[in-house]
Formats: structure tokens, C-alpha cells, sequence
């Protein structure tokens, strides 16, 4: 009995042990798979936050861009000589929808080669636009056919990689907006495209270009501020309509501030990517290269309100442009804001040590009297060839990534190919709940941010005042694994 009993007790025993083992052994394969470092952890939060593949099987959108010489009738129908896509500045908006594809074949009229890049779209690196690394600068008289398939939906824009201090300036910006998949009902869908320009006092663009003053401060700010080439932009809606409003700035160096506080209106997007939650509309700064999406509402009582949107950068607000609300009403389109509430925390990103570091900084010399660089190296003249080493960053892992401005001027500092999310400002941590694709760096300023590159190739880093990067502020880092053998 007590045998049997006792043998009973080893069996329940060995049992006991047996399920114990293959507990702990489903944990520890378990652990394995997802695991549980720092990084498994970060990367589990990252996940599925946006896709690492282009949708397939779409249809192609094709479109024509010709890059050409133009006047344009524009500031009290003054005459004005631009260099344009398709004639207009800006350049037209290309709409396409997620899942389709686009090609679009660009023709250089210009008197310079160009190059078209997709800012913030993830593109495959040879059609990322920059010339010497992704591809050759297109002569004039040339051609050259974009071809991809947008991973996200969003608000992004393109404008020529090669003198863009120049070429930008003169005219050459357009938007591509990727729609949804399936679009909300806005009532409308408006952009507003933010600019300015150095006029002379005959009223043409100044042809004096990457001026020893431009670059000694935050580059070219210009003396007349516009919104779609317009300095007098005017919206008409109707009171109840539900305005999707997406922002661009693609001036060479102004930083734009747009108050909207007259306005019922929420951030849903920044630099094309939606934020976890609506947040609220005070207080953002687009700097050069920033896109900033919102949801705006336009209440019954401002039936027959006239709103000015200012802007408050500088120490001297201005008027951006007017929504005129007639007296009317509709419906309001009745659905939640747009978000991503996989966008992740990080917050315990600041624990991770730094992947890569870059500090930047101005020198006397080169070509154009300054020099600005990053981690001491100044980007090379347009004919001559970028020397490396540049830094590798391991595709699908977590990495810290540090900005250091040691200089007094702004920096909004842009990575191609892939996103990032600010984890920390001098130090301390930040909980941005949005990526970006360009921050700005105020005077002396440290930036953490948390990134997974996804998307591989050779990619520009740079700072996208059009000055501080054609005067050297630009660098690549390099998206491949460690071991060829894995390409
Ligand atoms: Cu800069």
C-alpha cells in the first residue's frame, strides 16, 4: 500500500516534472522567438506600425513631368520667370490611390541637370533622385522615367536633389498625395502648399544664389510668404463641411507656424504618416521639407466668418491665407479621425546605447566661403564623387540615432528611405506619438531618435535648408546587413 502509494506519488511526480519541462521549454522557444531584450522589445512594440513591402498587383498611374523655363502671371498678375513643372508653380498634385503605382517621366527643358526626389516616400534606392549615388544627373534635353509603388498613404512632395538651393527656389516643388485605400468622406480635400520668395524690387526672383549671408544664417528666407503660389490664398467652404487640409512647406529655409486657433481643427499626420491619436492644432512649426495633415471642421457659428490664418514663426506675424466661410451649411461627414495606434512609445529607447551620431557644424572655406558638415566632413562639389566610410545601419534592427547641433543655426535634418521617431531633445525624453522623416534642430540642440530601417540601399541624410546642404551639410548612411550573403 504504501508502495503503491509512494509509487503513486513518483509517477504524479515525474509528471509534474514532465509538464514543468515543457512549460519551461514552450517559454524558453517562445522567449527565443519574440524575445526579450531591450531591442526584442522595442522591435515588438515597432511592429507592424507600416508595411516593409509596396503593395501588388495595382493598376499604373502614369504621368508626364516636364521641367522647363516659364512665366508665370503671379502677385498682382505681375509677370514672373520661373523654372516650372509644367508651367506652374507649384507644380501640379499628383493623386494617386494606395496600391497603385506610379511612373512618371520627367523631361529636363532646363538649362542644368535635374533629378526628381520623392520626399518621404519609401521608393526603391534608384529612384530615390540623388544624383551620383542613386543615379545620374538628368542633361538637359534628357529624360528619365520614376517608377514605383507608394508603401503608404499620406501627403508627400518631389522636387529636383541637384542644385536645389537653385532649382527648388526657382519653381520646381509639386505634392504627391497617396489616398487611401479607401478614402474617408472629407468634404474636401485641400493642400496648401507653403512658400516664399526673394524678390527683387522688379518683382523677379533674385539670382544671387547661396549668398555668403544665406549661409551663414538658416539659408534663403524670402520677402514674400505664399500659399500655392498665391499671396492671397482664399478657401470658400461651406459651415458642417469636414476639410482633410494637408500642408507642405518647401521653402528653401523659412520654418512656417501656422496659428489655427480660429479653427476647429486637429493634427491627424505628420510628414505624411498618421499619428497614433487627432492631436491638438497649437503650436507645430513645419520647417523646410515637413508635411502636417489635418482635420478640420468648419462649426455652424462661423457661417459667414472671414478667418486669417497666421503665421507666428517670426517675431512679426503675417498672414498666410484666409478661410472664407459663406453662408451656408451642410451635413458634417460623421466618422473618427484617421490614426495608427500601432505608431510606437519607445519610451525605453533612451536606454539603448547610440547607433550613430551626427554633429554639425560650420567651417570657413569652400566654394561658396562656409562650409557646413556633418561629423566634420563637407559633402563634395557636384561633379566630385561623396568619400566614405559611411555608416551601415543594419536593416529590421532598432537603432538609436543622435543629431548634435554645435552650431546657432537651424537644422531640420532629413533621412531618405526611412522614418524615425523622436525619443528625446537635449537629453529628455519625448514621447512624440508620430514618426517624422525631418526634424528640426533649433540652436545647440540634441535630437534622439528611434528608427528600424526597413528599406535597403544608399541613402541621403541631409539638411533640407536647400543652403546648409548644397554648401556641404549632407552625408549617406547605408541600409544593408553586415554579411553580403544575407543581400
Ligand atoms: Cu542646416
Amino acid at each position: 500500500m504504501l508502495k503503491s502509494s509512494s509509487a503513486g506519488c513518483y509517477v504524479a511526480l515525474v509528471r509534474v516534472l514532465q509538464r514543468t519541462i515543457i512549460l519551461t521549454t514552450t517559454a524558453f522557444f517562445a522567449a527565443a522567438a519574440f524575445g526579450n531584450t531591450l531591442e526584442d522589445r522595442l522591435l515588438r512594440e515597432f511592429h507592424e506600425a507600416y508595411p516593409k513591402e509596396a503593395p501588388e498587383g495595382g493598376s499604373e498611374r502614369a504621368f508626364e513631368l516636364r521641367a522647363a523655363p516659364a512665366t508665370v502671371g503671379q502677385f498682382d498678375g505681375r509677370r514672373l520667370d520661373v523654372w516650372a513643372y509644367e508651367g506652374r508653380v507649384p507644380g501640379p498634385v499628383l493623386r494617386v490611390r494606395l496600391g497603385e503605382s506610379v511612373r512618371v517621366t520627367l523631361t529636363n527643358d532646363l538649362p542644368q541637370p535635374t533629378t526628381i526626389h520623392w520626399h518621404g516616400v519609401r521608393v526603391p534606392n534608384a529612384m530615390d533622385g540623388v544624383p551620383g549615388v542613386t543615379q545620374p544627373a538628368i542633361p538637359p534635353g534628357g529624360s528619365f522615367v520614376y517608377r514605383f509603388t507608394p508603401k503608404d498613404a499620406g501627403t508627400f512632395w518631389f522636387h529636383p536633389h541637384h542644385r536645389g538651393s537653385e532649382q527648388v527656389e526657382r519653381g520646381l516643388y509639386g505634392v504627391l498625395v497617396v489616398e487611401d485605400r479607401e478614402p474617408l468622406p472629407w468634404s474636401r480635400d485641400v493642400v496648401w502648399i507653403l512658400d516664399d520668395w526673394l524678390l527683387t524690387p522688379e518683382g523677379q526672383i533674385d539670382p544671387r544664389f547661396n549668398t555668403r549671408h544665406d549661409l551663414a544664417h538658416d539659408g534663403r528666407w524670402g520677402n514674400v510668404m505664399t500659399v500655392n503660389g498665391s499671396s492671397d490664398e482664399t478657401l470658400e467652404v461651406r459651415a458642417g463641411e469636414r476639410i482633410r487640409l494637408r500642408l507642405v512647406n518647401t521653402a528653401n529655409g523659412r520654418v512656417f507656424a501656422p496659428d489655427f486657433s480660429e479653427l476647429d481643427a486637429k493634427v491627424i499626420a505628420v510628414d505624411g504618416m498618421y499619428a497614433a491619436r487627432p492631436l491638438p492644432a497649437a503650436g507645430w512649426e513645419l520647417a523646410p521639407g515637413n508635411r502636417l495633415d489635418l482635420d478640420v471642421t468648419i462649426q455652424p457659428g462661423e457661417r459667414g466668418r472671414t478667418i486669417r490664418i497666421v503665421d507666428r514663426f517670426t517675431r512679426r506675424p503675417f498672414p498666410l491665407a484666409t478661410v472664407r466661410v459663406l453662408d451656408e451649411t451642410v451635413p458634417t461627414p460623421g466618422f473618427a479621425s484617421p490614426a495608427n495606434p500601432r505608431v510606437p512609445r519607445w519610451a525605453d529607447g533612451l536606454r539603448a546605447s547610440v547607433a550613430a551620431e551626427y554633429r554639425l557644424n560650420a567651417r570657413a572655406g569652400g566654394e561658396h566661403g562656409i562650409e557646413w558638415m556633418i561629423n566634420e566632413r563637407a559633402w563634395p562639389g557636384h561633379d566630385q564623387s561623396p568619400v566614405g566610410p559611411f555608416d551601415r545601419l543594419e536593416p529590421g534592427r532598432w537603432q538609436r540615432v543622435r543629431f548634435v547641433n554645435e552650431s546657432f543655426r537651424l537644422h531640420p535634418m532629413h533621412v531618405h528611405g526611412q522614418f524615425f521617431k523622436v525619443i528625446a531633445r537635449n537629453g529628455a525624453p519625448v514621447d512624440e506619438p508620430f514618426f517624422r522623416d525631418t526634424v528640426l534642430l533649433k540652436r545647440q540642440e540634441t535630437v534622439d531618435v528611434g528608427l528600424v530601417p526597413l528599406d535597403w540601399g544608399t541613402w541621403m541624410l541631409h539638411c533640407h535648408i536647400q543652403e546648409h546642404a548644397e554648401a556641404g551639410m549632407m552625408t549617406l548612411i547605408e541600409v544593408a546587413p553586415a554579411n553580403p550573403t544575407e543581400r
